[in-house]
């Protein structure tokens, strides 16, 4: 196997991380200009555009080799994941960026040959920087990370948004009522690369979303995998990070198999 230099490709990315929080962090003062992608709820805005070309254009410099896969289109469209690949969501909460101006992040995610090496996730406003790096373990603000233990379903607060526990046209409404019922508590804080580093951090303890992207769950896949949780879709396959939208299950492990088997699978 080629050798890649990867403490380089990491302080790399960080820099580039902060650098891009910066600048979103600039723009609070200037107008936002707001687009509609899908629908009315589906919202992208400049900085989106902006940083997503800022990362494209600082990685093509220094790595002309790497590809870039980002939500906003400026990447390539890629079919394969052989060699070092950024998956990358500029701004992950684009609607509670335009609402809120909080509890939105950066989401990178770097694989080789299709496996999870280096995973950034920037909360930009509460300035939390969470990463992972394969075998080297997970870390937020410098500080690592202790692996993941399982929990009950009674004492386990999820991560789900309202939509999939009504009648949706991804997954079975009672399935997901009966899941709402039986944990302690859900929250829904409108960013997947953030529930995902809530996991990692202990916050929570499961996310689910029916539609998601790569650039939503790369980053998140590295740290929570990093540190013993699972995610998979809901029926227990592997992620495939080259399918635009997919449903996604993260948890801790033991609790990960558990809804698993007495929800999704019933
Ligand atoms: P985004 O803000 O980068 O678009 C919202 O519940 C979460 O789902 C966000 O992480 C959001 O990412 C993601 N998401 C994925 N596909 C979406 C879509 N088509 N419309 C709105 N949010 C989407
Ligand atoms: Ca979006
Ligand atoms: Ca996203
Ligand atoms: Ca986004």
């Amino acid at each position: 196997m080629e050798k890649h230099d990867w403490d380089n490709v990491f302080n790399f990315a960080k820099v580039l991380v902060l650098d891009a929080g910066d600048q979103i962090r600039l723009s609070f003062k200037q107008k936002l200009i707001i687009d509609f992608k899908e629908n009315a709820s589906d919202l992208v805005t400049n900085m989106d555009k902006q940083i997503e070309k800022f990362f494209i254009q600082k990685i093509n410099e220094k790595y002309p080799s790497h590809h870039i896969l980002g939500e906003e289109g400026y990447g390539e469209e890629l079919t394969s994941l052989d060699g070092i690949v950024w998956i990358i969501d500029p701004i992950d909460g684009t609607m509670n960026f335009v609402h809120m101006q909080r509890h939105f992040a950066i989401s990178v995610g770097i694989y080789h040959n299709g496996e999870g090496v280096i995973g950034f996730i920037y909360d930009v406003v509460a300035d939390d920087l969470y990463y992972a790096v394969k075998g080297g373990g997970a870390f937020v603000n410098g500080e690592a990370l202790p692996p993941l233990k399982s929990t009950e379903i009674g004492k386990a607060v999820i991560g789900i948004n309202a939509a999939w526990g009504i009648e949706n046209k991804r997954i079975d409404s009672s399935i997901t009522s009966a899941l709402i019922r039986d944990v302690r508590g859900t929250r829904s804080f409108g960013s997947a690369t953030l529930e995902m580093a809530y996991i990692a951090s202990g916050k929570i303890d499961g996310y689910l979303s029916m539609r998601l992207a790569p650039w939503d769950y790369a980053a998140g896949k590295i740290l929570i995998e990093e540190l013993g949780g699972k995610i998979s879709s809901v029926s227990g396959e592997p992620l495939q990070l080259l399918t635009k939208q997919t449903p996604v299950f993260a948890a801790k492990p033991g609790l990960h198999e558990y809804i698993l088997e007495n929800y999704f699978k019933k």
